[in-house]
């Protein structure tokens, strides 16, 4: 069988599956977080979801090749996680979100999957979630928008972490953003610091917004 054979069918296989993912999760906001390694998905996690933890019924899963450091991390904040190791895959798929529900249970008004740091293989694999977030950090480049628009092309909101370094890098933080823009008009755009805070109130009230359209 050809590659492109066997690649058209894993893709087929995990969107039947997010279909079904789709379909349970009827009164559960599910946010992908996506990112290439480091953005700080996790540390912006871990401040944002102390703000919602007491509202909301949360619960995260949590996708790296190995280790189980960031649902430790997660889980040290309060807030449930279950970690999905891939082994040599560099994305998740929808049937490790199936397990992450089987243990975590789908009793939740929010579940965030931190899908493992890869800015290409992630955007094309449904976990059945309602929107990709992408992250992209100071220290990236301001034309990552360009040399990766597919993820742009799939995502709902983009968070600019590491905002405090941008006097020590050269980032073009304009420029960036009418990049993102350049590819998908309608991106929300936030801008964030987990070492001075920026942004991360904002953050917490975008996910909170989603939530109750989400719950109708
Ligand atoms: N200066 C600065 N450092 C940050 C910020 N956010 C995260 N970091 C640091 O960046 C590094 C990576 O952060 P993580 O939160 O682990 O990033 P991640 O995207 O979850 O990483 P992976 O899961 O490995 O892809 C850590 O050393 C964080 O302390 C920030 O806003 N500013
Ligand atoms: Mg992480």
């Amino acid at each position: 069988m050809g590659k492109l054979i066997i690649k058209e069918k894993i893709l087929s296989k995990n969107s039947d599956m997010a279909k079904q993912l789709r379909n349970k999760f009827k009164n559960t906001l599910v946010l992908n977080f996506v990112s290439s390694p480091g953005s700080g998905k996790t540390s912006i996690l871990e401040r944002v979801l102390v703000m919602l933890k007491d509202k909301y019924k949360l619960a995260v899963i949590e996708g790296d090749q190995q280790t189980s450091n960031d649902a430790d991390r997660i889980e040290a904040t309060g807030v449930r996680a279950f970690q999905v190791n891939t082994g040599g895959s560099c994305h998740l798929e929808a049937s490790d979100v199936e397990r992450g529900i089987a243990e975590l249970g789908l009793d939740l008004d929010l579940l965030i999957i931190e899908n493992v740091g890869n800015l290409v293989c992630t955007a094309a694999f449904d976990l059945g979630e309602d929107a990709k977030i992408i992250v992209l950090s100071t220290t990236e480049g301001e034309d990552k928008p360009i040399k990766y628009p597919t993820m742009f092309r799939v995502g709902t909101a983009f968070i600019i972490n590491k905002t405090d370094l941008l006097p020590y890098v050269d980032f073009d933080i304009e420029k960036c953003i009418e990049y993102a823009k350049g590819v998908k008009p309608d991106l929300d755009v936030i801008k964030t610091s987990c070492k001075t805070g920026e942004g991360l109130q904002e953050l917490a009230r975008y996910i909170e917004k989603m939530i109750q359209i989400k719950k109708g």
